[in-house]
């Protein structure tokens, strides 16, 4: 990115935690690929440390300044802050409609150049994500315009988060069993689990466990499944009959339940890595699930009047084409079947016989998302060029 002087281009991003940890998960992994890829001297702000401490375990939850892996991390605390000028940064990116401080917002406007202003949006398959991608939107009062930028599946989006290094790292773990075996053992993982089907579980926790569960039990092969703690926790707890602790395992017929430590986010790469099938949920899960080149299962985020199922089967038709294994199990997963507990023994032998050819499909659709670039080079890409602009005075 080509600036008029040499001092590293600034970036702050705002994150609004929501729930669960999707938004700071995402916000985090920008920041760093922001930081490490681009030189960018980025500003994290977030409202809720303990979220980033979840996924991030060096964080401290009670610093309002700290540097976490290059990032400088500040304590958004709340709507009221004041700011100057000299603090605002060249880019200002606000995660999902976060609603950035007024005071941040006005230094903006007082500002020469005034900074590219961004709006992250969550990510969809529909269609008409295309047609928003990328739409200014001028301020009511102040001079200043900010772009909706959407990551996504086509060439007309801003693509999805993949760090440079991913697919090298991805390679190296896979390719040496020693090192997939170490990781899952330090989990606390037995090598009789290991020789198991891995199944990694990250949903909602009003996904059908109880019945996924009773299926794998009755099933013929052995089956381990890992849930790190606090994932399904009612259903886990009923199946070990103890409470769903790290470190708590137990079998019943061809199933075992193991409870994980929820793990920083680079070891979350590695379990869905290490693990024959994954359950992923939400947004950022899902995509690292779409880069660990197995089977996977979504969880999507469940919004009111079943919006959801409409982007679960947006996704699925460009995902799952011709894979009907894997858009019943989805459907299923999803409640979007109907209340169908006696059907789960046939709908996961049907997936678990379609492994293959799912795993075919995972490493497909992996080139074909590559062919689109990554989220946070197409997003550097766009702000240079709208940069070219404010500095040219035509933006
Ligand atoms: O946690 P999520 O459900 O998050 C979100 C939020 O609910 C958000 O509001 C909503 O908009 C979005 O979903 C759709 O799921 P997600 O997005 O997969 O984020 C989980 C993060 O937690 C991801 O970065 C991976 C990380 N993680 C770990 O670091 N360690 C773990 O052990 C696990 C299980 C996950």
């Amino acid at each position: 990115m080509s600036f008029v002087n040499q001092t590293p281009t600034s970036l702050a991003l705002f994150c609004k935690v929501v729930d669960n940890y999707g938004d700071i998960g995402i916000c985090w992994r920008l920041a760093r690929q922001l930081q490490h890829e681009h030189g960018i001297a980025v500003t994290l702000w977030v409202d809720h440390l303990p979220s980033l401490q979840r996924i991030c375990p060096e964080a401290a939850i009670d610093a309002d300044v700290q540097q976490q892996a290059g990032v400088t991390v500040r304590h958004w605390r709340g709507q009221a802050m004041q700011f100057d000028v000299a603090d605002i940064a060249d880019i200002v990116v606000e995660f999902f409609g976060c609603d950035i401080p007024e005071g941040y917002i006005a230094a903006m406007a007082r500002r020469e150049p005034r900074p590219v202003w961004l709006n992250l949006e969550g990510l969809s398959a529909e269609e008409w994500v295309e047609g928003c991608h990328t739409l200014p939107s001028s301020h009511p009062r102040l001079p200043l315009t900010k772009y909706f930028f959407f990551p996504g599946f086509t060439n007309k989006t801003g693509g999805l988060l993949r760090e440079a290094s991913l697919g090298e790292r991805r390679r190296q773990f896979q390719t040496d069993p020693a090192a997939s075996a170490a990781f899952l053992a330090q989990l606390g993982v037995t090598a009789a689990e290991m020789r198991a089907l891995k199944v990694s579980l990250f949903c909602y926790p009003h996904a059908p466990v109880a019945a996924l569960f009773d299926a794998w039990q009755a099933g013929d092969a052995a089956l381990t499944c890992l849930v790190p703690e606090g994932v399904a926790a009612d259903a886990v707890a009923a199946f070990l009959g103890a409470a769903a602790l790290p470190g708590a395992a137990a079998t019943r017929g061809a199933l075992t339940v193991r409870v994980l430590p929820f793990v920083a986010q680079a070891d979350y790469d590695k379990l869905l890595w290490a693990c024959d099938v994954n359950f992923v949920r939400g947004e950022d899960s899902f995509v690292r699930a779409q880069w660990a080149g197995k089977p996977f299962v979504w969880h999507i985020y469940p919004q009111d009047e079943n919006l959801h199922h409409k982007k679960l089967r947006a996704f699925l038709q460009r995902y799952a084409n011709g894979l009907e294994s894997l858009i019943a199990m989805s459907l299923h997963w999803n409640g979007a079947a109907g209340d169908d507990r006696a059907g789960w023994p046939a709908v996961w032998q049907a997936f678990h016989a379609d492994m293959e050819k799912m795993t075919s499909r995972a490493l497909e659709w992996e080139r074909k998302m590559l062919e689109n670039g990554d989220f946070a080079a197409n997003l550097i890409a766009f702000i240079a060029a709208r940069r070219v602009g404010i500095l040219e005075n035509k933006v």
